[in-house]
C-alpha cells in the first residue's frame, strides 16, 4: 500500500540463494511432510496438490482471477514494498510449521499445520478480495471457518478480540530490516465478527497448498474488510479483551482503521474507494458496501454507528 515510506531494500546479492537451491529444497520440504504429489514440480510456483468441496453459499459474481495474476502481484511487506515478491517469498519455509492459539481461551493449543490439515473441515470458497488500495481479484481458496478452530479452544466469555501475529523471520524476510515498521504484522478483529462464517483460515488457493507470497501456510480473509486486515503465515492467534491495534494502524491510524470494512463512498484520504481496478484485466468496475457481502455481515454493526467502521 503506497504509503508515506520510502522504499529502500534490496537484497544483498550474496544472500539470494541460486534459484535450483530454492526449487529442490521446497520440493524436499513438500516431499517430507507426503505432501508432493507424484510429477516433478516445474517451478516452486506449482505446490502439492489440496482440494476440497466447494461452498456454493457464496458465489463471486465475477471471473476468477488467473492463478498467475493472484500470485504474481502481492502486498507481503516483510518481503519488501513492492508487488513483486513472489520469488523471495519462496525461501519462508512452510514445514514445520505451528500456529498458537492462546490467551482468554479454555484450552491454549499449539497446531501443526498438518493437524490442521488433517482435522478442520476444508472447504473451497471463492471469494472477492477487496485491497484499500483499490484493486481486486476473486480467489477460490482452501480453508475452513475460524469458527472451528475457535470451538477446540474455547473461547472464554470475556474475550472480546482475536488477535493475528504473522511470522517475522529476518534471515528470509528483506523487509524486517525497515525497523521503522512496528513488526510483527500484527491484525485483529472482534470475537463476534470471528464467529461470522465468511470469517476464514485459508491453506490453500487453486486447488492447492497456498503458495508463501500469498500467506502460505496459513492466512486470514474476511471478504468484506480491506485487504490489509487478512494477516498472511500466521504463527498466533490470541483471544483477548483488548482491542489490538494492528501494523498499518500504528503507522497511519488515520489512513487504516480497526474495522476496515469496505465502503464505496466513503474515501481513503488519499483516493476515492468509488471503484476497483480488476486484476488481470483493464477493468474498472464499482466497489460494493461491505464488498458485496453486506446480506452475511452488516447485522454485525448495528449499534456500533459511533465507531469508525470504514477504513
Ligand atoms: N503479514 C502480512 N500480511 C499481509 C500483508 C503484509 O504486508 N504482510 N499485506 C496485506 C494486504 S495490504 C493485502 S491486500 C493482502 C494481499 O493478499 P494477496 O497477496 O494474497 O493478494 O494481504 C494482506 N496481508
Ligand atoms: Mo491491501
Amino acid at each position: 500500500m503506497p504509503i508515506l515510506i520510502r522504499r529502500g531494500w534490496e537484497i544483498p546479492e550474496a544472500r539470494v540463494t541460486p534459484e535450483h537451491l530454492v526449487f529442490g529444497r521446497r520440493k524436499a520440504m513438500l516431499a517430507g511432510a507426503g505432501l508432493l504429489a507424484a510429477p516433478a514440480m516445474a517451478s516452486a510456483q506449482e505446490a502439492a496438490p489440496l482440494r476440497a468441496m466447494r461452498n456454493t453459499r457464496y458465489v463471486p459474481g465475477r471471473d476468477i482471477t488467473g492463478e498467475r495474476e493472484a500470485t504474481t502481484f502481492n502486498n507481503y511487506y516483510e518481503f519488501g514494498s513492492d508487488k513483486g515478491i513472489s520469488r523471495p517469498a519462496q525461501r519462508l519455509p512452510q514445514r514445520p510449521w505451528t500456529v498458537k492459539v492462546e490467551g482468554m481461551v479454555e484450552t491454549p493449543r499449539e497446531f501443526g499445520i498438518e493437524d490442521l490439515l488433517r482435522t478442520m473441515p476444508l472447504e473451497e470458497r471463492v471469494y472477492r478480495l477487496r485491497c484499500v488500495e483499490a484493486w481486486s481479484m476473486v480467489v477460490p481458496w482452501t480453508g475452513f471457518p475460524i469458527s472451528a478452530l475457535l470451538e477446540v479452544v474455547k473461547p472464554l466469555a470475556s474475550a472480546r478480540y482475536v488477535v493475528f501475529e504473522t511470522a517475522a523471520i529476518p534471515a528470509v524476510m528483506p523487509g524486517l530490516r525497515q525497523s521503522w515498521y512496528p513488526w510483527p504484522y500484527i491484525e485483529g478483529c472482534t470475537v463476534a465478527e470471528a464467529a461470522n462464517d465468511l470469517s476464514f483460515l485459508v491453506v490453500g488457493a487453486y486447488g492447492k497448498l497456498l503458495p508463501p507470497q500469498n500467506g502460505g501456510p496459513i492466512r486470514f480473509h474476511q471478504p468484506w474488510k480491506y485487504g490489509f486486515k487478512a494477516g498472511k503465515s500466521i504463527v498466533r492467534i490470541t483471544l483477548t479483551d483488548r482491542r489490538p491495534v494492528s501494523f498499518w494502524e500504528q503507522i497511519q491510524a488515520s489512513e487504516y482503521g480497526f474495522w476496515a470494512n469496505v465502503n464505496p463512498e466513503v474515501a481513503h484520504p488519499r483516493w476515492s474507494q468509488a471503484s476497483e481496478r480488476v486484476l488481470g484485466t483493464n477493468a474498472r468496475i464499482p466497489t460494493q458496501l461491505f464488498n458485496g457481502y453486506g446480506e452475511f455481515v452488516a447485522g454485525l454493526y448495528t449499534g456500533l454507528q459511533n465507531e469508525r467502521l470504514w477504513a
